[in-house]
């Protein structure tokens, strides 16, 4: 009995009827009848949840009985996007919940659109995280996901006169039933204070942390279901809370506000998800956030996971923790510490287990993206950890000059502790140091990483280091996002591609039968339709039928070059206006812009800025005849995306090439069947070799080109001098045509083009005008074009996050999935 999971509801509408009743009934405390459509959304997904239940209890029973390998998989971010969907999808219930619905006379669309997605995560790192959870949960990989549960997750995005302002997102305000909160398991955490020596009962000298100050961490748990599997692993985050120990003390002090004060520092350690993607800065309150959530899963996993008595010199045997970037390597001294202060190893004892138990993963190579803690603020927010960090330090850099004697500036160049411009701790030196193994997440970037990050330690240790082409899942981004293609899939080759989606290389024979090209273009025209209707009602935005849908979608950076494809947008208009291009010429073509810029990043929101004012402008313009317009819905998120990317012809890929570590739109665009107009960066590279060249418009420089150019000295104000076409753009914005006159509303934007354009717009302006100008030939015959997106579809099945699973299951996590 003891062990003995729940029932599972009768799968039928007639039993989905009765949970959901009664679920209305006994958790929203609501008839039917009087019910909003929040409590209705409520009680569907309590209702899917209970098909989830026995299953989840299941999963946690046997994976604990079997004592295999768990993947620990720490990250700061999970950008989930919304959950029922994806739970009815991985249940088979869509059928069943869509007639039980409609027998209470309720539409199953309306209340899914009633979800708030949690959005715990900036985007690409984040929802890389979602999608490798979703991928083991389908593929029996037994995998915990630890994280932090924000209160408040990536802001929501208005736009007051073209300009961004940001609003907190509120996800939790209506209701949270995907989380199950169990205080009860609550973890304590320490902070601040000193360390002492001290001989222990055998006389040996060890250390000790005496902490200033502690909250406590709540877990709460997420069902993370396998696509028809009967797999649910589980997703862990943490959330701050003030401890009893700590309220008391101070409420007995007699200062009432001042205990209450605390409580709220407590909490603020969760409350909200930093919006910056890169250029960290070094805030106090993040290192809380990535110690304590670090902290919080390591002592769950190793009181909670593990067997009692379990020996801990074998601990990889049953966990390996995969670092998501530098944000959770902490964990490193941590568990360090735990070992030798708490179980009584000795250092090299504890360095064996510890250096066995993590792997990290790099996603960027931007220098300023690296993270460096100062040993200030390190001392004084985690005063042990600190010492660990410099005794591993110091045992690393003798190793490293025994291994090259002598080289003495290698040794420096490779320390842990960075001299300057203040002393500080290099995070990804450390993880290096520490993982097992160093990947990058496309073939490109981690060539790069090997090559000009950590030349030193690719050096020391070759093969430490590996790649993992990032994925994305083929349930929420194909299966669920597209439904109508993927229906036309299945008819084709079956239903099997959604686990096996290499599977889609069966598609090939089709993309020169005309029926299937024809369903195809149905297809693509139906998702426009659905994405023109949903920007009317959440935007007012009015889409043009018939136009090439042209689509950027990704964080704001100017590495990510938004402000090229504005110059390629203003340049079209430039030369409508000028008379060089008759308007019947213009290809009709939507452009639609979806970006968040970081709130304290001033260019990127300058650029957002100017997008607007230009949108504003062209799609004012009679002359252009409706054949040019710009959309720019504000808030892009998963929501979004998973309308939008099905809908789109073009996927805009534009980075400086060597800049964007993978891209993973990049992906879902291309299994959608949009073609790519890119540069040789990330993951572009190996989609554009899997599709091949004549279903790819490539352009800009190399990599190497770019680092030549680099050497060279880069003149950006040369291109605007010899290029007519570019310097007539560039004037068209300064000549205050898209401010109401004002000639200096982008002079930040357009002089920083002019004078630094550290990612070289400029020099790569001719060639991605050409390549557009291939785009809009090819365009202009349509069976081409529909063939080629055929392609793109049956190519890239490569890009499933299950094979990313698979690759860090062979060459870093050397474990296999149950059963
Ligand atoms: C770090 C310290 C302090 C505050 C914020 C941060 C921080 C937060 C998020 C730093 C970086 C990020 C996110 C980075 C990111 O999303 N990188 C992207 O990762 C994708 C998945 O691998 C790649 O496809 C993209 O190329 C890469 O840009």
């Amino acid at each position: 009995l003891a062990t003995a999971p729940v029932g599972t509801p009768p799968f039928s509408v007639d039993g989905f009827v009765r949970e959901f009743l009664h679920e209305l009934n006994t958790n929203q405390g609501v008839t039917l009848s009087r019910s909003s459509v929040n409590d209705q959304y409520l009680a569907l997904a309590s209702t899917v949840k209970n098909y989830l239940m026995a299953r989840w209890l299941e999963t946690n029973r046997k994976t604990r009985e079997a004592k295999v390998k768990t993947i620990g998989y720490l990250s700061a971010e999970y950008l989930l996007g919304r959950q029922l969907g994806n739970a009815l999808l991985a249940t088979d219930l869509n059928d069943i919940a869509r007639q039980g619905l409609e027998l209470c006379g309720l539409d199953l669309p309306t209340l899914r659109a009633q979800e708030v997605e949690p959005g715990l995560g900036n985007g690409g790192l984040g929802r890389l995280a979602a999608c490798f959870i979703d991928s083991m949960a389908t593929m029996d990989v037994p995998s915990i996901g630890y994280g932090i549960r924000y209160e408040y997750g990536i802001f929501r995005q208005t736009f007051v006169d073209g300009r961004q302002v940001e609003q907190p997102d509120t996800w939790l305000a209506l209701g949270s039933p995907w989380e199950f909160p169990h205080p009860e398991a609550a973890v304590r955490v320490d902070f601040g204070g000193h360390t002492e020596t001290y001989v222990d009962d055998d006389g040996r000298e060890r250390c000790r942390w005496i902490p200033a100050w502690n909250v406590l961490g709540v877990p709460y748990n997420y069902m993370v279901p396998g696509y028809l599997n009967g797999r649910v692993n589980t997703l862990r985050l943490w959330s701050a809370q003030a401890t009893k120990a700590f309220d008391l003390q101070i409420f007995n002090a007699g200062d009432y506000a001042q205990a209450v004060r605390a409580q709220t520092f407590a909490e603020n350690i969760s409350k909200v998800l930093y919006p910056e993607d890169s250029t960290p800065q070094g805030k106090e309150l993040r290192l809380q956030q990535q110690y304590f959530f670090v902290a919080c899963s390591l002592r769950d996993f190793l009181d909670n996971e593990l067997e009692e008595g379990f020996d801990l010199h074998h601990l990889s045997e049953r966990i390996i923790f995969q670092l998501n970037d530098t944000h959770p390597v902490i964990a490193v001294p941590e568990l360090m510490r735990i070992l030798m202060d708490e179980k009584g190893f000795e250092w090299e004892e504890a360095w064996e287990v510890t250096k066995s138990c993590f792997a990290y993963t790099c996603h960027t190579l931007l220098p300023e993206a690296l993270e460096v803690w100062s040993t200030e603020l390190l001392g004084r927010l985690l005063p042990r950890h600190l010492e660990i960090i410099f005794g591993i330090n110091e045992r690393f850099l003798k190793e490293v000059r025994a291994a090259f004697p002598g080289d003495e500036m290698r040794a420096r160049r490779m320390s842990m502790i960075a001299e300057y411009p203040e002393q500080g701790v290099r995070m990804a030196y450390l993880a290096t140091v520490a993982g097992t193994k160093v990947n990058g997440v496309a073939e490109l970037h981690s060539q790069l990483l090997r090559d000009k990050v950590l030349p030193d330690f690719s050096q020391l240790w070759p093969d430490k280091f590996t790649n993992v082409t990032n994925g994305v899942t083929p349930r929420r981004f194909v299966r669920m996002a597209n439904p109508k293609l993927s229906e036309l899939i299945t008819d084709a080759i079956g239903s099997n591609w959604v686990t096996d989606l290499e599977r889609l290389k069966e598609l090939e024979p089709y993309a020169d039968d005309p029926e299937f090209q024809a369903r195809f273009s149905e297809i693509k025209a139906w998702n426009k339709k659905r994405l023109t209707d949903l920007l009317r009602q959440r935007d007012g935005i009015d889409l043009p039928s018939g136009h090439l849908l042209d689509v950027m979608v990704k964080r704001l950076h100017e590495y990510k070059r938004q402000s090229l494809k504005l110059l390629h947008i203003v340049s079209l208009y430039e030369r409508v206006l000028s008379g060089t291009l008759a308007v019947e010429d213009l290809t009709p073509r939507t452009v639609v812009f979806g970006a968040k810029a970081a709130p304290g990043y001033r260019m990127a929101k300058d650029t957002i800025h100017l997008i607007n004012k230009v949108a504003k402008v062209i799609n004012a313009d009679e002359r252009l005849e409706g054949r040019l317009k710009v959309a720019f819905p504000a808030n892009y998120n998963v929501t979004l995306a998973e309308k939008l990317i099905p809908a789109a012809d073009l996927s805009e890929q534009i980075s400086l090439a060597g800049m964007e570590a993978s891209g993973t739109g990049n992906m879902k665009f291309a299994l959608n069947g949009a073609l790519t107009i890119g540069t040789d960066d990330g993951a572009n590279v190996e989609i554009r070799r899997l599709v091949g060249d004549k279903h790819f418009f490539l352009f800009g420089m190399s990599e190497p080109e770019v680092a030549e150019l680099g050497a060279k000295g880069y003149t950006p104000g040369s291109y605007y001098e010899s290029n007519p076409q570019l310097k007539a753009a560039l004037d068209l914005i300064l000549s205050g045509e898209f401010s109401e006159g004002d000639r200096h509303m982008f002079d930040s934007v357009v002089y920083n083009l002019l004078h630094q354009d550290r990612f070289m717009a400029l020099a790569d302006f001719q060639s991605y005008i050409d390549a557009q100008a291939r785009v809009e030939a090819k365009y202009a015959d349509e069976a081409a074009w529909t063939r080629s997106a055929i392609l793109n579809v049956a190519r890239t099945g490569y890009f499933s996050s299950d094979r990313s699973m698979r690759d860090y299951l062979q060459r870093i996590w050397h474990t296999t999935p149950m059963i």
